[in-house]
């Protein structure tokens, strides 16, 4: 008997298997409870039952995160899941399949979580104003202006661009972390001037946000 029950038990195939999600916010079908993630592929062998078996997930104390469809053994999200927020990349669980006669095997999935670019670089305000007087010498540091990206990964690092166009690209530019600085020496203009500059940054994954400087000429 015991030898006939080891022959009908069902086993996985492998066992560990992974299934990836994508951080989904942007795209809010399938953000949503029930999102898609990449089938693990799941492969029982089973003698007596063939392919009719029951899936159940358990991921510690995280199950209430994932629900898994009892006969394809897909996994999807219980709730909206923004990795930004979440934190949380990775979830060490296991799936046990239970055959028509109640036997059941157990296998280990890891679902994996990646960031997707689903948010742009942010300034606190949409214009700031800076005043200098034409004075200002070459390489003097006048404001740092930075913005903030929600996103986790590499898509929230943020580069600075600073357009000046419409100026022959001079008297003005930007460092990389988004310090402005006096890039040509400003006897050209006089008190009064003003220059309004767009400012941008820029994402890893080329997302962008925008604010206005503008810079105010004044009176020694
Ligand atoms: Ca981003
Ligand atoms: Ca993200």
């Amino acid at each position: 008997m015991f030898l006939l029950d080891m022959i009908l038990l069902p086993r996985f195939l492998k066992f560990l298997y992974l299934a990836n999600f994508y951080n989904m916010r942007s795209l809010s079908s399938l953000f949503q409870a029930g999102g898609l993630l990449s089938d693990a592929g799941f492969v029982i062998l089973d003698e007596d039952s063939g392919s009719s078996h029951s899936y159940k997930l358990s991921c510690s104390g995280n199950s209430w995160r994932f629900s898994i469809n009892s006969n394809t053994g897909r996994v999807s999200y219980s709730y909206p899941y923004d990795l930004d927020t979440e934190l949380i990349s990775s979830y060490n669980c296991d799936v046990t399949a239970t055959d028509a006669g109640s036997l059941s095997c157990t296998t280990a999935l890891v679902i994996s979580i990646s960031d997707i670019n689903d948010n742009s670089p942010v300034f606190d305000t949409s214009e700031v104003p800076v005043y200098i007087t034409r004075y200002e010498t070459v390489g003097t540091l006048l404001v740092n202006l930075t913005a903030t990206d929600k996103d986790i990964s590499g898509f929230g690092d943020v580069t600075y661009r600073l357009d000046m166009s419409s100026y022959n690209f001079q008297y003005f530019d930007v460092t990389p972390t988004g310090t402005l600085f006096v890039n040509k020496e400003l006897s050209d203009f006089t008190t009064g001037d003003t220059l309004d500059l767009q400012l941008t940054a820029v994402d890893y994954g080329g997302n962008a946000g925008g604010m206005t400087v503008r810079i105010v000429f004044y009176e020694v």
